[in-house]
């Protein structure tokens, strides 16, 4: 075998062992699967780790590099959103261990590494999602804040921004959605692109059968 085609079967084999301790790595955490990057990792693409995944690469790995779930893991707040990382993952205790069946209720399921995230809101990474919900982070926020929100169905949806006295000053979203997960900025500005002043605004999400708000302050 030449040489140029053994470095080339290594590099392979090297790709294919971390594509395999990737997907291994992230199913050794309560409901954690291969579409879950975000578990440990700020994009659904991998890269830099979010806090969750920080704590788990310096502290919570064994010798095979293969993550360390239990009590420990599960009682520490990686993001520090109140919420321990095992009620997060629906395990509060870490009792789960793999090859169990995944602990909790799937839909209650948060992301540990991700102080935006709550529990009791569909995990964002995959899936459709099974309720409405709507967030926005940062909160408070200058110049701009994102608004999150999820369709369990295909239904008509706005997204209104209000102003403190209840009066609408921009509809970001007006359309048929399928169902999923969504994103959209809000920078601030009305509807004829002047910027607000300070203060406390509402964002409603309205389909045809449910309606939800959410307040958002802006601070200059
Ligand atoms: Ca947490």
């Amino acid at each position: 075998m030449s040489k140029s085609v053994t470095v080339f079967l290594m590099i392979l084999v090297l790709l294919a062992a971390d594509t395999f301790a990737r997907q291994k790595r992230v199913a050794q955490v309560p409901n954690g699967n291969k579409f879950n990057c975000m578990t440990c990792h700020t994009s659904s693409f991998g890269g830099a780790r979010n806090d969750f995944g920080k704590e788990v690469e310096t502290s919570f790995l064994d010798a095979n590099g293969d993550v360390i779930w239990g009590q420990a893991l599960a009682a520490l707040d990686s993001d520090q959103d109140t919420a321990s990382n095992g009620e997060e993952l629906g395990d509060p205790t870490g009792e789960w261990v793999q090859g169990q069946a995944n602990p909790g209720q799937a839909d209650l399921v948060s992301n540990p590494g991700d102080p935006n995230s709550t529990v009791g809101v569909a995990f964002a990474a995959y899936g459709v999602p099974s309720s409405f919900t709507l967030q926005n982070y940062p909160n408070p926020f200058n110049p701009l804040t994102n608004i999150t929100f999820t369709i369990p169905s295909h239904t008509n949806v706005t997204l209104t921004i209000y102003n403190s006295l209840g009066e609408p000053i921009r509809e970001l979203v007006n359309q048929k959605l399928q169902p999923g997960h969504y994103e959209i900025a809000w920078d601030g500005q009305n509807e004829t692109g002047e910027l607000m002043s300070s203060g406390v605004y509402l964002a409603r999400l309205q389909s045809e059968n449910i309606q939800k708000t959410i307040r958002m302050l802006l601070i200059k």
